[in-house]
């Protein structure tokens, strides 16, 4: 019973920082984008593959978010998009004062689009709002088919489904159609890019996806 108390009020301190976040980010009008997947389903690979398409039109910047190291925000340094680290010392998800920190260390007069990179796990990102204005869940084909159903929150919270490594499709029993028919079952809003960020497919329409989303939804214009 203490237990479910606790995890309420935690919840609901981190939607008022939620807010405050959403609020400052409109007021500079800046697009905050929340990638969620399990670890390694290439959130990172795909972003160092997406930022070269979107920093000459858009002033972007990438958040961080690992338990531990800073390999990925040195990974999008060399990209040349600046990018903050987030450690969480164990949490196995950001939160909304994170996030809050990170804001602030930021150009946000300069940006139109921040990328969070949340900690690898499908499970607890999910529940955490952390201002953001879109949640993407990265799913990869070598995961399998299941994940979909066995994690359905971050799905069902999702605007967008990246099915990631579809290189691999030829060397798996995953079956690309059926995915997407299942991920729709869940969601029946979801836009689904399959893609692969090592061989280039799919990227630039993705990229150009969420460029277009971030531009219209500053201007208040219907972004779909
Ligand atoms: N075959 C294949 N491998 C990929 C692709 N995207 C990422 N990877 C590999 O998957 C591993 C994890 O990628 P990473 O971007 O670090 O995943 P993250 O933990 O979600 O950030 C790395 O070895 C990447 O090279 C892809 O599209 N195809
Ligand atoms: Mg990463």
């Amino acid at each position: 019973m203490v237990k479910v108390v606790l995890a309420q009020k935690l919840l609901q301190a981190n939607e008022e920082v939620a807010a405050e976040n959403r609020r400052l980010l409109e007021e500079k009008g800046v697009v905050m984008v929340n990638l969620i997947s399990g670890p390694g389903a290439g959130k990172t690979t795909l972003l160092e593959r997406t930022l070269p398409l979107l920093k000459d039109k858009l002033g972007v910047a990438v958040i961080e978010g690992d338990i531990y190291t800073t390999r990925d925000a040195e990974r999008i340094a060399g990209t040349g998009v600046e990018a903050v680290q987030i450690n969480t010392r164990g949490a196995c998800h950001l939160d909304a004062a994170m996030v809050n920190e990170a804001l602030r260390q930021l150009p946000l007069n300069d940006l139109d689009i921040i990328f969070v990179e949340n900690v690898g796990n499908l499970v607890c990102p999910a529940e955490f709002d952390l201002g953001d204005d879109y949640k993407i869940v990265v799913a990869s084909v070598p995961e399998g088919m299941d994940k979909p159903a066995k994690y359905p929150l971050a799905f069902q919270k999702a605007f967008a489904a990246l099915i990631t490594k579809i290189d691999l499709l030829p060397y798996s029993d995953f079956n690309l159609g059926a995915y997407i028919e299942q991920l729709l079952t869940i969601n029946p809003n979801l836009k689904i890019f399959p893609l692969s960020a090592l061989k280039g497919e799919g990227v630039e329409e993705w990229s150009q996806f969420i460029g277009r989303v971030a531009w219209k939804r500053r201007r208040n214009l219907d972004v779909i």
